[in-house]
């Protein structure tokens, strides 16, 4: 991202055209970043409550007295009787910069003995997918992407989540490859591919099972390839020859013939694309899906070719000397909490895992009163008396409304940073190119502060932010050679030390135990799961729990709305005028049945909660499911709820990652048009 600055005020943000990956282009969110930092409700000192918890009534208060409460509290809570593992960090997605994501305060955190944070809330359940199979979260390199003859989108919506893949997309089908997505939704990614396939939700696995049936059934496999690199081949042969294609039909939803054709195509391909991204894995089997899928090019042999392969994330080619940045040997042995159960660990006297209750919460990068599962669950812990909350953020957010003190945070155009990607293989620096608005201060600083202001006094807490930098590059891995501080200074970013074009797997040499693509998974069987791979249904749907389906016969996707970066950006103006107000798109044969109209208010409800929106009658949903774009701050809400009032806390198979769309509701019309 380019910043153009004029007397120290940032005017404008633009891609930088000569970036390999981004292309000189920017999503819809971030073309917003200017009036986001600007913006009149931008927090810019810190401030303590006033009022109800809850309530958003806040006073202004210097840094001194911010920093001195919350070093009083936290270190009163620490010397209770219930220690410091009462503390709880919680921190996500805000900014995914090294450094002001988790560097510092895993380091204050550590050192205080504080519970740690499951961090889990988005791709856990993929990443141990990939794990288990592939041997680590790489994939095929997306810059090979214009050589493939087949792309398939399955699980994506590229151009909302992922829009800097989408030129390699265009250029491979210019030169003629077909591209089709695989999604219960018709997204406007969808809309712009050759061919969308409606699947019903959840039932990935047993689609990838029913296609390696027929490519197995027609010697449409790559032989050699399964033979030299690949473990477990006559279990998966045997476990896909139980999925044929009306098996696959009667659990996906999709027509036998279309299974054939599919699997025909991608066998036939002589290298075909797979992108798959974390919104498939937000299921009871979402695990187990990627695991599954992930083993298709090397069923085919796709590995072997520029342009073949899967691509979930190329993470684990960032290899950061992550040690020496977080720090883990300075903690005490401490317990773990998921944070995708922090309704429970609230609300529950031992945290919902043993131990002493939460009596302080401190929350960073994150929002977790609009985007974590089951947040009436979330609310009613926030609401607390004895918790004490203090929130680190940009903006009063619906979770900085419950804090008692909250503190004023910089963006990305204000702080130091280094960011790894989990869709391309270069490393950005992250130079600040304004001075920090108002009196705000970077994550890092403000945790270098409060261990001062604690009595915490070991040397890894004076480290710098360039310092931080520097020892998160100080890597003995080969691929970060090359990829120092100077080079990051003199041109922004540094392409990994992985060949150009990069194909994995190619020869094998998967960093699984085995060093071969795992069909038969040791690991798993030791963890109870089934060694191979296999079709694990949703927990929520007609075949798996007929008597909720048949009071909530719906099922509900919450993916993020194409103006949003999860609960980021709602509060700026622009965007949010564009997503209009909380909606539910419903097919024509649902609404029917319901007596809703194109712009009815409709009660979208089940068992754990409700939240009201907007219907929009259209096909663009397969019957049966429907889709509430999010994640709304509930405050922008006319009902002060959303979409996560009816998640649940429930964990994936594998990971135990959350399964926001693994949701049944059942939709009720309130009222005709407002
Ligand atoms: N604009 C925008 N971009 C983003 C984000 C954002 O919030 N807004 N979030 C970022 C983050 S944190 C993440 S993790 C990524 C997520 O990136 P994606 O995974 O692309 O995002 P989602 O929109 O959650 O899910 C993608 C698609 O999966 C479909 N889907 C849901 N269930 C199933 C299923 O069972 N099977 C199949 N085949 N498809 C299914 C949904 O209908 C949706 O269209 O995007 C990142 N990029
Ligand atoms: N129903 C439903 N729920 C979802 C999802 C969904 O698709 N549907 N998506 C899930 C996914 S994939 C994810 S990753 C999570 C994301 O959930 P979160 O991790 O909570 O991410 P955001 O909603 O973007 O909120 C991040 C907050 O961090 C703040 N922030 C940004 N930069 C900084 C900084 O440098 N310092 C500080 N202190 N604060 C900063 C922003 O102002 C913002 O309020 O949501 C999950 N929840
Ligand atoms: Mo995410």
């Amino acid at each position: 991202m380019l910043v153009t600055v004029r007397d120290g005020r940032a005017v404008r943000v633009s891609g930088d055209p000569e970036h390999p990956f981004t292309r000189g282009f920017l999503c819809a969110k971030v073309n917003r970043y200017i009036e986001r930092t600007y913006h009149d409700q931008r927090l810019m000192h810190p401030l303590r409550r006033v009022g109800k918890k809850g309530e958003g009534r806040f006073e202004r208060i210097s840094w001194d007295e911010a920093l001195d409460e919350v070093a009083h509290r936290l270190n009163a809570i620490a010397r209770s009787a219930d220690g410091p593992q009462s503390i709880l960090p919680y921190s996500y997605s805000g900014t995914l910069g090294l450094i002001q994501g988790s560097t510092m305060d895993q380091r204050f955190f550590h050192l205080l003995g504080a519970s740690m944070l499951d961090r889990t809330i988005c791709s856990m359940a993929g990443t141990v997918g990939l794990r288990m199979t592939l041997g680590a979260s790489i994939g095929a390199d997306p810059e090979g992407l214009p050589e493939s003859d087949l792309v398939l989108l399955w699980g994506t919506n590229t151009l909302t989540s992922n829009p800097h893949l989408w030129p390699f997309v265009r250029e491979a089908r210019e030169r003629g490859a077909r591209v089709i997505a695989i999604d219960p939704l018709r997204t406007r990614t969808a809309d712009q591919c050759d061919e969308w396939i409606p699947i019903t939700p959840g039932t990935d696995a047993a689609l990838a099972l029913g296609i390696m049936h027929v490519l197995f059934a027609e010697r449409l496999e790559d032989a050699d390839y399964l033979d030299r690199y690949t473990l477990g081949q006559a279990e998966l042969r045997a476990r896909a020859a139980e999925y044929t294609p009306a098996r696959v039909c009667s659990i996906t939803g999709i027509p036998a013939e279309r299974i054939v054709a599919l699997a025909r195509e991608y066998g036939r391909a002589k290298a075909a694309f797979v992108r798959i991204n974390y919104g498939l894995q937000r299921h009871g089997g979402g695990g187990m899906a990627v695991r599954t899928i992930a083993c298709l090019p090397a069923v085919t042999g796709h590995w072997r070719r520029v342009g073949g392969g899967v691509q979930l994330s190329s993470s684990g080619n960032f290899q950061f000397n992550r040690a020496k940045l977080f720090r883990p040997d300075l903690s005490p042995p401490v317990r773990t909490i998921n944070m995708i159960r922090l309704g429970e660990a609230l609300t529950t006297p031992d945290a919902g895992v043993g131990g002493p209750p939460v009596r302080a919460l401190v929350v960073y990068n994150s929002n977790p009163a609009a985007v974590a599962p089951d947040r009436s669950a979330v609310v009613r812990g926030l609401g607390r008396e004895d918790l004490f909350t203090v929130v680190l953020e940009h903006f009063l957010t619906d979770t900085a409304d419950w804090a008692d003190i909250v503190l004023p945070a910089t963006t990305q155009l204000e702080h130091w940073d280094v960011h790894y990607s989990y869709g391309h293989h270069y490393v950005t620096l992250n130079r600040p190119s304004i001075e920090p608005v108002g009196e705000c201060k970077p994550n890092s600083e403000i945790f270098r502060l409060l261990a001062a202001r604690m009595g915490i006094d070991h040397p890894v807490v004076r480290d710098d932010d360039l310092e931080l930098i520097r020892q998160a590059l100080d890597s003995e891995s080969d691929k970060l050679q090359g990829v120092t501080l100077e080079a990051l200074l003199e041109k922004g970013y540094a392409r990994l030390n992985v060949p150009r074009p990069y194909l994995p797997f190619a020869e094998g040499i998967f960093p699984t135990p085995s060093g071969k693509c795992e069909f038969y998974s040791q690991r798993l069987a030791e963890m109870g799961v089934d060694p191979v791979p296999t079709f694990t249904p949703p927990y929520e749907s007609l075949n798996s729990a007929p008597e909720l389906a048949s009071r909530f016969p719906l099922a509900l996707i919450s993916s993020p709305a194409h103006q949003f970066l999860n609960s980021s950006f709602v509060n700026i103006e622009t965007l949010r005028r564009s997503a209009h107000e909380p909606e539910l798109v419903i097919h024509p044969e649902d609404a029917t049945q319901r007596a809703v109209l194109n712009g009815t208010r409709v009660e979208v409800h089940n068992d754990r909660g409700s939240f009201g929106a907007v219907a929009r009658v259209s096909d663009a949903v397969s019957e049966g499911t429907v889709w509430a774009p999010s994640v709304w701050w509930t405050k922008f809400a006319k009902d002060g709820r959303n979409a996560n009032d009816t998640t649940s806390q429930r964990e994936t198979d594998l990971g135990h990652g959350p399964v926001f769309y693994d949701n049944l509701v059942e939709v009720t019309a309130v009222s005709a048009r407002d």
